[in-house]
């Protein structure tokens, strides 16, 4: 089941749709959470380097409603906005990126309805990230609420590029200068071949290390 709401108790069912969103947080966190646990008891190593959780702010999900084309319900936020619930997962190496993909939707209770690959395929702006949107059953006293979640999973490089873009963006209200925006690329570009660079070090790191075991 997924959520519906009726527009004679808008107030009750936003309270309820948030306390929904936001139970489908807690849960993914706990599930990264024991994840990043047991990898370091099996693997003596945490692919995750910290998780950032937040719900979207009600100007947000405005915004983006008006930016699809859409009316500011309820109704049309649970359809079409599909970033609510969202969760930022911070890895030190790329290939971490994919291996906390494939667990993610190898999880029973997990359903995995598309993934956005801006690390192999780059937004024009230098974005670099892996997103997956999922959906995770949260249990309420009387049903079971497929929810929405996005799920950002990016390395530390990739997210000092996102912040400072972000921070760019906002104070020159999507109004970036031309040189400012290429030098965002170039930088991208840096950041690629700097976590390309840091992923092979620490491979060779490995191979010395069981070499010597
Ligand atoms: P905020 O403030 O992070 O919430 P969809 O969600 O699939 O219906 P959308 O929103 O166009 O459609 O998806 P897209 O482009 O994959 O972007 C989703 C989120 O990725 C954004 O959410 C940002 O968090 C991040 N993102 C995407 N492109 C960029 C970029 O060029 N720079 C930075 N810094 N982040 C980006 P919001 O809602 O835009 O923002």
């Amino acid at each position: 089941m997924q959520i519906k709401v009726t527009k004679d108790n808008e107030i009750d069912n936003w309270t309820e749709v948030i306390l929904i969103y936001n139970s489908a947080i807690k849960q993914m966190q706990t599930k990264l959470e024991i994840l990043n646990q047991e990898f370091q008891n099996v693997h003596q190593y945490n692919p995750i380097e910290h998780i950032k959780c937040r719900l979207k702010s009600s100007e947000s999900i405005v915004k983006k409603l008006k930016k699809k084309g859409y009316e500011s319900t309820i109704q049309n936020m649970i359809d079409h906005v599909n970033d609510i619930a969202g969760i930022r997962i911070i890895c030190s190496f790329t290939s971490d990126i994919y291996k906390i993909a494939d667990i993610i939707a190898s999880q029973s209770d997990v359903e995995v309805q598309y993934v956005k690959d801006y690390i192999a395929n780059p937004k024009p702006s230098g974005y670099r990230s892996y997103h997956m949107h999922v959906l995770i059953p949260v249990h309420l006293s009387d049903k079971i609420v497929e929810t929405k979640v996005e799920i950002q999973i990016r390395t530390v490089a990739m997210d000092f590029w996102a912040s400072l873009e972000h921070k760019i963006k906002y104070k020159f209200e999507g109004d970036t200068p031309d040189s400012l925006k290429q030098s965002l690329r170039d930088c991208s570009d840096m950041i690629s071949a700097l976590d390309a660079k840091m992923l092979s070090l620490n491979d060779e790191i490995q191979r010395i290390k069981t070499g010597n075991e």
